[in-house]
C-alpha cells in the first residue's frame, strides 16, 4: 500500500490469483515440505501465517474478494440469453423477492399459481424425464454451467431413447419445488439444475438434484444429487452431464431414486 497526492495505492498483488491464493504465508516454517503437503491435501485456508494475533492483509483482502464474489453469486440473476439459449421460459415460486428466498426456503418449493397455469398450458405430460433449471443460490452458476450441461444430459436421454419434457426455468427455486413441478407434469424421472450455496472460494457450482416421480410428501431421502459441477475444482459439466444420464437410466430401470434406489441396488450393480 502506498500514498501519493492523497489517492491509495495499493500494490499488492492479486489475492485471488491460483499461486497467490495457494501461497504458503508461514514465515520459516519448521517443515515446509510437511506445510506443504497439508495445504495441497485441503481447500481450507490453513498455513497462511499472522500478523501477530490478527490476519494478513493478503488473506484478509483474499477472504474480502471470495465473500464479494459468493454475494454477487446469490443476488445476481440468470442471464435472459442463457434461458433463449436452452430455449426455457420462466416462471415463479411462491418467493417475492430474493431476501424472502433467503429468509424463506419452505416459498422457494412451492410454484405460485401463475406458475402452476403456465406450466399446465405450456409443457407436453408424463414424459420420461422433465429437467428444469432453477436459479438456487447461485446464478453464476447456472449461467456458466447451464448452457454446457443441459445439452448433454438431454442429447444422451434423446440417443437412449428416453422422452424429455418441455423444460423451463424457475426464479427462486429450492429443491423440493420438483415435488410441485411434477404434480402438474407427471413424469417418471424429474431433474432440477439449481445453483450451490457458494463457498469461499467456488461461487459458481451447479448442482442436479434427482427424483423419480416426486411428489407431495418426497424428500431429500427419496432423491439423489451431483453436486460440485463447476470448471472450478468440481466435476466439468460435460462430464456430468453424462454422470446425470447414466443415473437417470438406472432410477428407470429400478423404478426408484435416493435411499429406495441405493437398497434396491445393492448386490444388483
Ligand atoms: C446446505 C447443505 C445441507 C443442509 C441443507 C439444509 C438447508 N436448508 O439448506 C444440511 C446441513 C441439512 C445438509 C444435510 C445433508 N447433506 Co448437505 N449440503 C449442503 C450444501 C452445503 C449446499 C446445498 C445447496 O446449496 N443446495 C441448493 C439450495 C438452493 O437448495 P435448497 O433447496 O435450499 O436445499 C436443499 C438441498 O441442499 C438438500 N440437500 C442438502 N444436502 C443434501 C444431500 C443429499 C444427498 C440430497 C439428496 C439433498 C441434500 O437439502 C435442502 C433442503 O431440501 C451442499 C454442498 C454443495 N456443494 O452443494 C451439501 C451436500 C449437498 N450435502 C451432502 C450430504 C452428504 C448431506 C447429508 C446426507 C449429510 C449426512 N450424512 O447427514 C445430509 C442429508 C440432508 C437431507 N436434506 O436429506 C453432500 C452430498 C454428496 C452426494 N453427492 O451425495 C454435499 C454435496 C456436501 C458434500 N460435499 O459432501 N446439507
Amino acid at each position: 500500500m502506498d500514498r501519493a497526492d492523497d489517492k491509495v495505492i495499493i500494490d499488492l498483488p492479486d489475492p485471488t490469483l491460483p499461486e497467490e491464493r495457494r501461497a504458503i504465508g508461514v514465515k520459516n516454517p519448521h517443515d515446509l515440505e510437511g506445510l506443504r503437503n497439508l495445504c495441497a491435501a485441503t481447500t481450507a485456508r490453513i498455513g497462511v501465517g499472522r500478523a501477530g494475533p490478527r490476519p494478513r492483509t493478503r488473506s484478509l483482502l483474499l477472504f474480502h474478494a471470495d465473500h464479494a464474489a459468493a454475494q454477487d453469486a446469490i443476488y445476481g440473476e440468470v442471464a435472459e440469453e442463457v434461458k433463449a439459449k436452452l430455449g426455457l421460459f420462466t416462471v415463479k415460486t411462491q418467493v417475492a423477492d430474493r431476501d424472502e428466498y433467503l429468509l424463506r426456503p419452505d416459498l422457494g418449493r412451492r410454484l405460485c399459481d401463475d406458475a402452476k397455469a403456465t406450466i399446465a398450458a405450456r409443457c407436453i405430460r408424463q414424459p420420461q424425464v422433465q429437467i428444469v433449471v432453477g436459479d438456487g443460490l447461485s446464478a453464476a452458476a447456472v449461467n456458466t454451467n447451464a448452457p454446457e450441461i443441459y445439452p448433454i444430459i438431454e442429447q444422451g436421454l434423446k440417443s437412449a431413447g428416453v422422452s424429455v419434457g418441455t423444460p423451463f426455468f424457475i426464479q427462486f427455486a429450492r429443491v423440493g419445488v420438483i415435488n410441485d413441478v411434477n404434480a402438474i407434469i407427471g413424469a417418471d424421472v424429474v431433474v432440477i439444475l439449481l445453483g450451490e450455496r457458494p463457498g469461499l472460494g467456488v461461487a459458481d457450482a451447479l448442482s442436479a438434484y434427482l427424483g423419480y416421480r416426486p411428489g407431495p410428501g418426497k424428500t431429500d431421502a427419496d432423491r439423489d444429487v451431483v453436486c460440485m459441477i463447476t470448471y472450478h475444482g468440481g466435476m466439468n459439466p460435460l462430464e456430468a452431464g453424462a454422470y446425470v444420464v447414466e443415473l437417470i437410466k438406472k432410477m428407470l430401470r429400478h423404478e426408484s431414486s435416493g435411499i429406495g434406489l441405493k437398497i434396491k441396488m445393492s448386490g444388483v450393480e
